[in-house]
């Protein structure tokens, strides 16, 4: 009958509709043993849209977790093998104690009182008991995995907000707002257990000059290379700032005046060999440290730095004065 074939097809172009709305993107690690539970579990995760890794071994699939970054764990509680589904819970759990992170979902054909009780204080998000049903199972993975992208969102953007804050895009290098809390803690660290703490001051010569000549970009690009240099050439615990327009900065924690004095002299041949864009390029340094025993604070430090950078420009730029 045709009118029937075309409700038979309305019905069927809403459930695509509905099916289609359901559809989530991620990537499920999925353990079962039971063939019979993860041929009904798979259909169901791999028609909301899933991407699926099914171990039935709780080892195989620790592994695979270290490998690939998952949006969610969905454990069978019993598996064969060596490791159970509690075992797994447990070891992914102290990796990663943040459940929004990653969120795991337990599927026990158990689901007494007290097995359920073990198994969120083990840091299960959520469960499900066997056997499973379709709605339930689009419900809970749906809940879990949005939260935990949302989650992901947020930290990407709380990072790259951190980033815009604190960063200075053009060199890379810190900017001066990251000064009052990076470098003062440095400060107060070197004050409080008094190790060596030295400051390297760095302005570029006659860049008013190389803007002059090669226009305001090239100028931009030369400052981004001297930027990356000075990147190349820092320490893991060294606090590299662009504190102004061409001027810079390096803190260097656990750094004698002697040992800065050194590092300043090659970062002034560094400069002088970089040569970015073609163009000729020298800095002038000032050079100092904290006097050992003596509480100093970043200001101080830096006048006396600002000082010999002048004393460094007078005697001809191009070199260290300390
Ligand atoms: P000196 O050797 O005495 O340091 O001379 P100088 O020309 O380097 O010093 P001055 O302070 O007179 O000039 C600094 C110049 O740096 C002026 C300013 O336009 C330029 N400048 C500051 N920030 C930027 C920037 O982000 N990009 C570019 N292209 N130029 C900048
Ligand atoms: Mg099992
Ligand atoms: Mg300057
Ligand atoms: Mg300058």
């Amino acid at each position: 009958h045709p009118k029937t074939d075309i409700e038979e097809l309305f019905n069927q172009a809403a459930r695509f509709i509905e099916e289609d709305e359901r559809r989530i993107s991620g990537r499920v690690l999925y353990v079962e043993d039971s063939s019979v539970v993860a041929h009904v579990m798979l259909r169901i995760l791999e028609r909301l849209g899933l991407e699926v890794d099914h171990f039935t071994s709780a080892t195989e699939a620790y592994e695979a977790f270290g490998q690939h970054a998952y949006d969610l764990v969905v454990s069978d509680i019993l598996v064969e093998g060596e490791m159970s589904g509690m075992g797994l819970v447990s070891r992914i759990r102290e990796k990663f104690p943040d459940k929004a992170r990653v969120p795991i979902l337990a599927v026990s054909g158990m689901d007494d009182i007290t097995r359920r009780m073990e198994l969120f204080r083990l840091g299960v998000n959520d469960f499900i008991s066997k056997p499973v049903v379709e709605e339930e199972v689009i419900a809970r993975v749906s809940n879990l995995i949005s939260n935990k992208q949302l989650f992901d969102q947020v930290r990407a953007q709380r990072r790259h907000l951190y980033e815009l804050a604190m960063i200075d895009q053009l060199t890379g290098l810190y900017n001066r707002n990251s000064l009052a809390e990076f470098g003062n803690k440095a400060f107060a660290e070197s004050n409080r257990h008094d190790f060596p703490l030295s400051l390297i001051l760095i302005d570029v010569d006659h860049f008013k000059q190389i803007n002059d000549t090669h226009g305001h970009l090239t100028g931009d690009e030369v400052l981004a290379a001297v930027g990356e240099m000075l990147k190349q050439n820092c320490r893991k615990e060294d606090f590299a700032v662009r504190f102004g327009g061409e001027e810079l900065m390096l803190i260097l924690p656990h750094c004698s005046l002697e040992d800065a004095i050194e590092r300043a002299e090659g970062l002034r041949r560094e400069i002088h060999e970089l040569k970015p864009s073609g163009i000729e390029l020298t800095a002038s340094f000032g050079v100092t440290s904290r006097p050992l025993g003596v509480e100093t604070a970043m200001e101080e430090l830096f006048r006396v730095a600002d000082k010999a950078v002048y004393q460094a420009k007078d005697a001809g730029r191009n070199r260290v004065v300390a």
